[in-house]
């Protein structure tokens, strides 16, 4: 077969319009009259192609990648090993859907995620599209093996937009607003968030276990869902020792701790897995985004005896690991682990952890650097205040853009800048696009 990887564009900042340039504006145009006004859009430089560090626009324009799509693209964009798998997958067969005749693929990838994922346990996956989904069949399976109802999520969570996970998601502009009534038997408890609480770890835990056990009762609990490091809602790592704390009191309750790796997961945080940081074992760990290269695949996995609890047609759908977006994922774990890509977004932490705590002590609005591996952030306030600062983070993120940058903000209160380069980034494009970055700081003072 000729191989069809078109070359990974030069690994250049390189402006030649303003950003959006005229062919990208003609497109958000027709963007506007076609696409739904709820599906919106950060950046509307519209893409041609992206590799390495970098993502080539329709004028020409090459930004520097610093969100990956949003942690999907951790490998790098168009990855070779997962461009070619695609390619001979594609020119094989597309579909068959697994429940009606399957396809070693599909079983490949849930052996690789039954042995990559935390704990030595017996295993079994099942994959499914998209986070939300996997998200979905998480309580499903939780539910169905335990024989409870109630779930509990976190302050600050994301899990999804799907009525279900809507009804897990803490933030209310812009997932939830208008779009209820929401799914019943779901139950916020207080997170650990180091910096605005200032509690340890078990302090945190024990909050959170109060209001779990006064407020749902652990006997009516199928499980606790918690991102090991929040995504959206503002890349909050937990005090050291409150997962483990969860995890054991769920242990000694019958409870099922469900991990939500979705953005988290497959090397992003400079381990396999995010819980692996501390040694947690989930009993249901829930992954997509950086599993399959940008192909759309997630999966559920974990203890035999839960994940086979379900009767069988009880789970699945008519694309869940669909063929070509298992072969995208067998070629992400060969990337991780030949390339060693696990320690690289160590790396890539540690030098953006050091840039940015130096740019920190010069500057107050940055009230707290935190974050692992490639999954970093800062969250921006008020000088000698936890006062959140959304319209700083804004002005940053437009000034970014504007210099060929791609960095995306989150958190509850919009004031959280947060870094996710795919790891294929060489550093001296990190540190140019860092170097913008405080040269932003300084003319925004
Ligand atoms: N769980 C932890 O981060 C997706 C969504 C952005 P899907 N996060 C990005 C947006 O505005 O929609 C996410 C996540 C965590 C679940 C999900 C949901 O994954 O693949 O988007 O359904």
């Amino acid at each position: 077969m000729p191989d069809l990887t078109p070359p990974a564009p030069p690994q250049e900042r390189r402006l030649v319009t303003a950003i959006p340039g005229p062919r990208s504006l003609e497109l958000q145009a027709r963007k506007e009259a076609a696409v739904s006004g709820g599906i919106g859009v950060m950046l509307p430089v519209y893409a041609v192609a992206a590799g390495g560090g970098v993502l080539v626009d329709v004028d020409g324009n090459s930004l520097i990648d610093l969100g990956s799509g949003i942690a999907v693209t951790t490998v790098g964009n168009a990855h070779p090993r997962v461009a070619a798998a695609v390619a001979r997958q594609v020119a094989a067969f597309t579909h068959t859907c697994f429940m009606v005749t399957p396809y070693d693929g599909y079983v490949e990838v849930c052996e690789a995620l039954n042995r990559l994922t935390p704990g030595e346990h017996a295993k079994r996956s099942a994959l499914f599209n998209s986070g939300a989904e996997a998200v979905e069949n998480a309580v499903k399976i939780a539910r169905h093996a335990t024989g409870r109802d109630a779930v509990v999520v976190f302050d600050h969570a994301y899990h999804g937009r799907t009525n279900l996970t809507m009804a897990m998601t803490a933030k209310n502009m812009p997932y939830k607003d208008g779009f209820g009534p929401f799914a019943a038997e779901v139950y916020r408890a207080p997170m650990s968030y180091p910096f605005r609480d200032g509690c340890d770890g078990a302090t945190a835990a024990a909050r959170a276990i109060d209001v779990i056990d006064k407020q749902v009762g652990a006997a009516n609990l199928a499980a606790v869902v918690i991102e090991p490091i929040q995504g959206e809602g503002g890349f909050v790592v937990p005090a050291d020792g409150f997962l483990p704390a969860l995890a054991a009191w769920c242990r000694a309750n019958g409870v099922l701790f469900v991990a939500d790796e979705v953005q988290t997961g497959f090397a992003r945080t400079g381990e396999l897995f995010a819980c692996d940081h501390e040694g947690v074992v989930p009993d249901l760990i829930v992954t997509a985004k950086g599993i399959a290269g940008g192909l759309p695949l997630a999966a559920v996995t974990g203890r035999a005896e839960l994940m086979d609890a379900p009767h069988a047609g009880g789970l699945g759908g008519t694309y869940g690991g669909n063929p070509v977006a298992c072969a995208a994922a067998l070629a992400v774990v060969e990337a991780i682990e030949t390339e060693d890509l696990v320690a690289r977004a160590a790396g890539i932490g540690a030098r953006l952890t050091a840039r940015l705590t130096a740019l920190q002590a010069r500057d107050p609005r940055i009230g707290d650097v935190r974050g692992r591996g490639a999954m970093i952030a800062v969250e921006l306030v008020r000088p000698g205040t936890l006062e959140p600062d959304a319209d700083l983070a804004k002005r940053v993120a437009t000034a970014a853009h504007a210099q060929g940058l791609i960095v995306l903000t989150c958190g509850t209160w919009g004031n959280v800048l947060r870094f996710l380069p795919p790891l294929s980034i060489s550093d001296a494009l990190l540190d140019e696009g860092f170097d913008v970055l405080e040269e932003i700081f300084a003319s925004l003072a």
